[in-house]
C-alpha cells in the first residue's frame, strides 16, 4: 500500500489530535533514520502505523492477543501495552505490510526490548520526541538528536522507567531488560 492512502487510512481511525501525533512522529523518524543510515522507507512506515491499534476495542486487543499466541504476560500489564502488539497486527493483516522489520519496529514502540534493530530504536525515540509530545525532560532528549542512537535510547527508556516508576505504575519486563541491555553494553 502507497503510504499517503496509508496515512489516510490511519486518519479515518484516530481523532485528530493523535493523528498529528502520529505526523510528527513520522516527520521525526524520517529525520532520524537519515541521521543514523537506517531505511527511510521502513522508518516512515512504521512511524505511519505504530498507533494504529490506539483506539481499538480493549476486548477485541485481548482476543486478538490470545488468538494470535502474542506474550500472555500482556495481559497481566496496563491495557495501554496491548496496541503496539496489535497495531503490529493490523499492519500486517489489514495494511498488508510483510516486512517483519517495521512490524516489530511497531510491535516494540511502547515497551522497548534487549537488542533493538536501528529501525525500533528510531521509531520508540521518535514516539518520545516528537514536537507535539510535552513531557518534563523532553527538551533534553530533543536536544541528543545527534549524541547517537543508542545513548538516545537509553536516555529514552531510562526516561520511561523513571516515570512509570514515579507513578508506582509496573513496568513491563522488556524495558527493564532494553535498559540492562544498555547498561552492560558500557560495561
Ligand atoms: O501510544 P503513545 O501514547 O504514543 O505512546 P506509547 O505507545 O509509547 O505508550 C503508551 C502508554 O503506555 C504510555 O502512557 C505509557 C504506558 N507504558 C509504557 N510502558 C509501560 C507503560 N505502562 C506500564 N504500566 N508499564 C510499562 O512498562
Ligand atoms: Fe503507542
Ligand atoms: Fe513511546
Ligand atoms: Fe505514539
Amino acid at each position: 500500500m502507497d503510504p499517503s492512502l496509508m496515512l489516510q487510512k490511519v486518519k479515518e481511525r484516530l481523532p485528530e489530535k493523535r493523528y498529528n501525533h502520529v505526523l510528527g512522529v513520522m516527520n521525526t523518524a524520517v529525520a532520524l533514520a537519515k541521521v543514523y543510515g537506517v531505511s527511510e522507507e521502513q522508518a516512515r512506515i512504521a512511524a505511519i502505523l505504530h498507533d494504529v491499534a490506539k483506539y481499538a476495542d480493549r476486548d477485541w486487543m485481548r482476543g486478538i492477543i490470545e488468538k494470535e499466541n502474542m506474550d500472555p504476560l500482556l495481559l497481566d500489564y496496563h491495557h495501554e501495552l496491548w496496541h503496539a502488539p496489535v497495531g503490529a497486527y493490523l499492519a500486517a493483516y489489514e495494511f498488508g505490510v510483510a516486512d517483519q522489520e517495521i512490524l516489530d519496529a511497531i510491535r516494540y514502540h511502547t515497551t522497548g526490548r534487549a537488542a533493538m534493530t536501528d529501525l525500533e530504536k528510531i521509531v520508540y525515540i521518535a514516539d518520545m520526541i516528537e514536537p507535539s509530545r510535552k513531557f518534563p525532560g523532553v527538551e533534553r532528549l530533543r536536544v541528543m538528536k545527534n549524541d547517537g542512537l543508542d545513548q538516545l535510547m537509553e536516555a529514552s527508556i531510562r526516561q520511561s522507567i523513571e516515570f512509570l516508576t514515579s507513578k508506582n505504575q509496573p513496568v513491563y519486563p522488556d524495558s527493564l531488560k532494553c535498559l540492562k541491555h544498555f547498561e552492560q553494553q558500557k560495561g
